[in-house]
């Protein structure tokens, strides 16, 4: 298998980043977010929350005792999925290889992907940024050749952190990695691997797979194969893409119409690079194009042009004047899109966020 580049996300105490981040008056008190208002178990909390050591799934009463100031608040879902849709949005403008594994976090697989220099590092600093702007949230986010070791990479400098985990490094970071960190070793497992003075991934390197699989069935294979951080899992794409489109906010507010004319073939540039990487991708339905003002007003139009194949900055210029109309206004961001046709039988398609 050749060299792989994964990114694992995951937002920082996420339902209770949302709170903080809609209601100013939650961003400075330790924070629960919970079932009925408090008498029900605890979601997540914010890090303040936790210095107390309240904690996921702990019942409310147990969470006020040990911290007694905490604030709690009843969870939004409706909120939560939207904010995910967000982060989701953007993760995909990236590549469209990204498997989401609950609102929360999810890997991406930028391999193939050549922006920011093709470097994972950079394009990891890249997401967290835009979320931290757009979203207005924290993610943390581990850099990895593999699944495995990217998960456990975007926890090692929670909240707010980036991990990686260079190929070169992997060797001398399992090594010392302890096995409650391993994916499927919860207290059970530990202490059976304890009993055989099993601490570290480098100790269970030294049992070998015949000891392992002895003791553990099928689940000794794996954890001889991630105390030597391999895991050939792929990132998979459980939905098939519905349109793709990219999008720029300026650094500097576009005045006029004319400059907003003049960044298209670039952007059009930046749709078609992502349309090549669409590995199932069917035929074009419909082009868009969106713009927001400085007062953060968004506008949309859509046409149907079936007969595009590959879209130019030609095809995208109607649609943008007819939605602008004659009036200069400052525009703060400008993104465009194809919706592809939709008419073959659905292809069963997970919801992944129900
Ligand atoms: P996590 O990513 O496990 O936790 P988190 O985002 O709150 O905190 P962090 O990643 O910084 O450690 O879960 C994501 C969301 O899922 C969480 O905000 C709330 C929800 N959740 C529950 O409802 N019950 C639970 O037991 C857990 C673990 C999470
Ligand atoms: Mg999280």
């Amino acid at each position: 298998m050749p060299q792989r580049k994964i990114i694992h996300v995951d937002c920082d105490s996420f339902y209770a980043s949302v709170e903080m981040r809609d209601d100013p008056s939650l961003r400075d008190v330790p924070l629960a977010v919970g079932g009925d208002g408090g008498r029900g178990v605890v979601a997540t909390c914010n890090y303040r929350a936790r210095a107390f050591g309240v904690r996921s799934a702990m019942p409310g009463s147990e969470a006020r005792r040990l911290c007694p100031g905490l604030v709690m608040v009843p969870p939004d879902m409706a909120r939560y999925r939207a904010v995910s849709q967000q982060v989701m949005a953007i993760l995909r403008e990236l590549t469209d290889l990204v498997e989401p594994l609950s609102l929360d976090e999810a890997f991406l697989d930028v391999s193939e992907v050549t922006d920011h220099r093709g470097s994972a590092t950079l394009m990891a600093r890249y997401l967290r940024e835009r979320v931290r702007q757009e979203v207005g949230i924290t993610v943390s986010a581990g850099v990895a050749p593999n699944k495995f070791l990217a998960k456990i990479a975007s926890d090692w400098e929670k909240p707010d952190g980036l991990f990686v985990i260079r190929p070169g490094d992997v060797d001398a970071f399992v090594r010392s990695l302890k096995v409650e960190k391993l994916f499927g070793v919860g207290k059970v497992t530990a202490s059976k691997l304890h009993e055989m003075g099993v601490e570290t991934c480098g100790d269970m390197q030294a049992v070998g797979p015949e000891v392992l699989t002895d003791r553990f069935g099928k689940q000794g294979y794996r954890l001889h194969e991630m105390a030597y951080g391999r895991d050939e899992r792929p990132v998979v794409v459980s939905r098939i893409a519905k349109s793709v489109s990219v999008e720029r906010t300026f650094s500097q507010d576009l005045p006029d119409r004319l400059a907003c004319e003049s960044v298209m073939a670039s952007l059009v540039d930046d749709l078609n690079r992502r349309l090549a990487r669409k590995t199932r991708a069917k035929p074009i339905h419909k082009l868009f194009v969106k713009v927001r003002y400085s007062d953060f007003s968004t506008h949309t139009l859509e046409r149907v042009r079936d007969q595009v194949k590959e879209p130019e900055a030609d095809d995208y210029l109607p649609l943008f004047r007819e939605l602008v109309g004659q009036k200069d206004r400052p525009v703060r961001l400008l993104g465009l899109g194809v919706r592809f046709r939709n008419d073959d039988a659905p292809v069963t398609q997970l919801r992944l966020f129900d």
